[in-house]
């Protein structure tokens, strides 16, 4: 079976942007894959970040993953910083990267334009990012669209290793979902959707309340046209609810655009928020139960546990291929 890993950061509540680029994925990919699934906590403190709200950060993510549909029986389960062979590749791999390529990154630049105070580890974040994946041998990364330019990184730093020291890495490659890899802000339709956005009106969570839905979708930024038809470049906003309906729900584009010929914002924009009320209606549910439970720290000790496992053997091999501590 080949091996699947991705992750994703405690850096705030899910929106449904994480739920549909990333977690559905991963709930269909666990029945034909070997799958890892990460908490990334240490790539979360890029940013500066609340002690306090970080901890609570990670336990929701583990319990949301979980009431998504991620089955511990078929998916190991872990927080990053838990496993520490991740750190340790991750400081072996900036010295594999260079800081050209670094700075070229779209998030990078993005996160740190007009900053004060950006930190070195926002800028080393890709080389974090490629130890989590290369630490397991993974062939599959499923992300959204944003992530592609850091797996073709890294699939460039393990090129450049196993080049320089010795073949010990799998090349891995990236997976977009075809609907849902892009949603975008409510509120900004040019821009994707986000779990740090500072206007709360832009995003959907996924344990938002059924008026809150249906208040964010009511105000969704659209254009004066009216109708309901599909052109992501000229009229983002009704492009963008049309493939948040076409995920939730199942449907084509073209099927929806059908459906709402001759009807206007009102009536498509109701439908929307019942459809998405009614998909998150039990996650949100299972949601409650885990986060209350013991069930939640079961499943992230036997998930550090077997990660350790797994990590260490490929660390070792990297120490090995580098030349660093002793030969034993
Ligand atoms: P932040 O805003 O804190 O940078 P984020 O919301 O972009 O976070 P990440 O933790 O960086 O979320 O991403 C987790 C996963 O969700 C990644 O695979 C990412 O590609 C995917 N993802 C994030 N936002 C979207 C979106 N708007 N549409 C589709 N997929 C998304
Ligand atoms: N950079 C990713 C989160 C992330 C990740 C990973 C995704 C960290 N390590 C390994 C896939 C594989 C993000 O910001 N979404």
């Amino acid at each position: 079976m080949k091996t699947i890993f991705s992750g994703i950061q405690p850096s705030g509540a899910l929106t449904i942007g994480n739920y549909l680029g990333a977690i559905t994925q991963f709930v269909e990919l666990q029945n034909d894959y070997h799958c890892y699934f990460c908490i990334v906590d240490e790539h979360a403190i890029t940013v500066p970040q609340d002690r306090l709200k970080l901890r609570e950060n990670i336990r929701s993510l583990a319990a949301v993953y979980l009431a998504a549909g991620i089955d511990p029986k078929k998916s190991t389960l872990f927080i990053q910083s838990e496993v520490s062979a991740h750190a340790e590749l991750g400081w072996m791999l900036q010295c594999v990267a260079h800081i050209g390529e670094l700075e070229r990154m779209t998030q990078f630049k993005d996160k740190s334009h007009g900053k004060d105070g950006v930190t070195a580890g926002l800028l080393t974040y890709p080389p974090l990012m490629a130890a989590d994946i290369l630490l397991y041998g993974t062939d599959v990364v499923p992300v959204g669209d944003d992530q592609k330019q850091h797996i073709e990184l890294t699939r460039d730093l393990a090129q450049r290793f196993n080049r320089k020291y010795n073949d010990i890495f799998t090349i891995p490659e990236h997976r977009i979902p075809e609907v849902g890899a892009r949603i975008m802000s409510l509120q900004n339709p040019t821009k994707k959707m986000s779990k740090s956005d500072d206007n709360e009106k832009a995003s959907i969570f996924l344990l938002d309340e059924p008026k809150k839905i249906e208040k964010k979708i009511k105000s969704a930024v659209t254009d004066s046209e009216g109708t309901i038809q599909y052109d992501a470049e000229n009229r983002p906003g009704i492009s963008n609810l049309i493939n948040i309906y076409s995920s939730f729900s199942g449907k084509k584009v073209d099927e929806i655009v059908q459906q709402y010929e001759g009807k206007g914002y009102g009536e498509f924009k109701q439908d929307l928020a019942d459809i998405v009320v009614q998909a998150l209606k039990p996650i949100q549910e299972r949601y409650y139960e885990l986060i209350e439970s013991d069930t939640l720290d079961e499943v992230l000790d036997e998930g550090q546990e077997k990660a350790h496992q797994q990590a260490q053997k490929m660390l070792r091999k990297a120490k090995k291929a580098m030349g660093l501590g002793r030969v034993r």
